[in-house]
């Protein structure tokens, strides 16, 4: 994808002129999964595929003129429409544009064309891309750049929230924006404190099998398992009216064991993974400083396990591509993102890498038909103007 695609797009479109460029990009997470919900740590990293997008006033009060390149789809509406537009891709762009609005950034009519290269459902939030380059955009064509990156991030999760029925959590949008090429970075959602981590395992790649089995996040079972995480936080904190349980990052075990009984069986083994994943994220910072990518691995693995086992957002074809993995030794490998279909990660040895990816390929098609795509991941920047 490049700028003079997107723009030869835009001006075929429209009406011949020529806007601002804003990108932003997917992420992959190397472990931390739904934990960001739950006040913990998550461990993301932009990557180098994203959302594109050309941008300018059009002069109108509040009509929005919107294609998306790769639908060949065009839609118009009006900011002050209550309901807003229909098509899916175009929500992304009414609910920014109307928390951009709440933010104080007084958004007026403009065109829009953008094309993306972030594989979609494939759990890389080809979606946070679209929101953080939409709020890019918005933030310099209208808002003299005053929205701060957090706030950008936080307008990203609000039409996530608002306008397209997912209530995810931070790490996403968080990913998109601060990307940094090179590093991951371990953000904690409850402080929001971050640090980038330089990521260059001597020796090993990281790589993404995507099962193209795609997940739908929207009204879904994600929004259970948020539920459900949430409910055992509010019968921990009824038993323990003296202190202060916002999230289950401010729970123990032993608070934990002690509502089992009456959360039930579904709810306890979500939140005991969430537990167990909160401590993972920092014994994996820990092995990656001390360059023990075994150490790394191992914790891959037990995540796939607990997202799989106890969080139930597997499926077949990811648990089948973690059993591949093992076979042919790779050193870690898990479902990344929010499940229910998507890629597997897999942190693999250089020398183990082209027999593992020939594996998958072989013994994935003869059971589903088709291959997995491969992704080789390489850590990009965040969310920028172009030109
Ligand atoms: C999805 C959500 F959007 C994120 O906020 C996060 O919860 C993730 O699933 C799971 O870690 O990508």
């Amino acid at each position: 994808m490049d700028i003079e695609f997107v723009r030869s797009r835009f001006i075929k479109h429209f009406d011949g002129k020529t806007g601002n460029v804003y990108a932003s990009p997917g992420r992959i997470n190397l472990i931390g999964e739904h934990t960001d919900y739950n006040g913990g740590f998550v461990f993301p990293g932009a990557v180098d595929k994203g959302v594109m997008a050309e941008m300018r006033p059009n002069g109108t009060e509040d009509t929005i003129m919107a294609y998306a390149i790769d639908l060949k789809d065009r839609v118009d509406f009006k900011l002050s429409d209550p309901n807003g537009p229909r098509a899916s891709w175009a929500r992304y762009i009414y609910g920014i544009s109307k928390e951009m609005q709440k933010l104080g950034v007084p958004v007026k009519g403009y065109n829009i064309a953008f094309a993306g290269d972030v594989p979609l459902g494939a759990g890389m939030s080809s979606s946070a891309a679209m929101e953080s380059c939409f709020a890019c955009g918005l933030n310099d064509l209208f808002g003299e750049n005053k929205v701060s990156q957090w706030d950008m991030v936080l307008a990203g999760q609000a039409t996530e929230h608002n306008y397209c029925g997912v209530n995810c959590g931070i790490m996403d949008q968080f990913a998109s924006v601060f990307g940094k090429a090179g590093c991951l970075m371990r953000l904690d959602c409850r402080s929001r404190e971050f640090e980038y981590f330089p990521f260059k395992p001597d020796g090993y790649r990281l790589v993404l099998l995507d099962s193209v089995v795609k997940h739908q996040l929207a009204g879904s079972p994600y929004n259970d398992r948020r539920n459900s995480c949430e409910n055992v936080v509010k019968h921990i904190a009824a038993k323990h009216p003296e202190g202060k349980f916002e999230t289950l990052r401010d729970c123990t075990w032993e608070q934990l064991d002690e509502v089992r009984a009456e959360v039930g069986e579904e709810d306890y083994k979500r939140a005991k993974f969430v537990l167990g994943e909160k401590d993972r994220v920092l014994a994996v910072c820990d092995a990656l400083t001390e360059g023990d990518y075994e150490k790394v691995g191992e914790m891959m693995y037990e995540t796939h396990e607990g997202l799989s086992k106890d969080y139930e957002v597997s499926c077949e074809e990811l648990d089948f591509l973690n059993q591949i993995a093992k076979d042919n030794h790779v050193t870690g490998s898990r479902i990344m993102g929010g499940g229910f279909g998507g890629c597997t990660i897999n942190l693999v040895r250089n020398d183990l890498y082209r027999q593992f990816i020939a594996d998958a390929k072989k013994r994935f098609a003869e059971k589903y038909g088709h291959e997995p795509k491969v992704y080789d991941v390489v850590i990009g920047d965040g969310s920028r103007k172009l030109c």
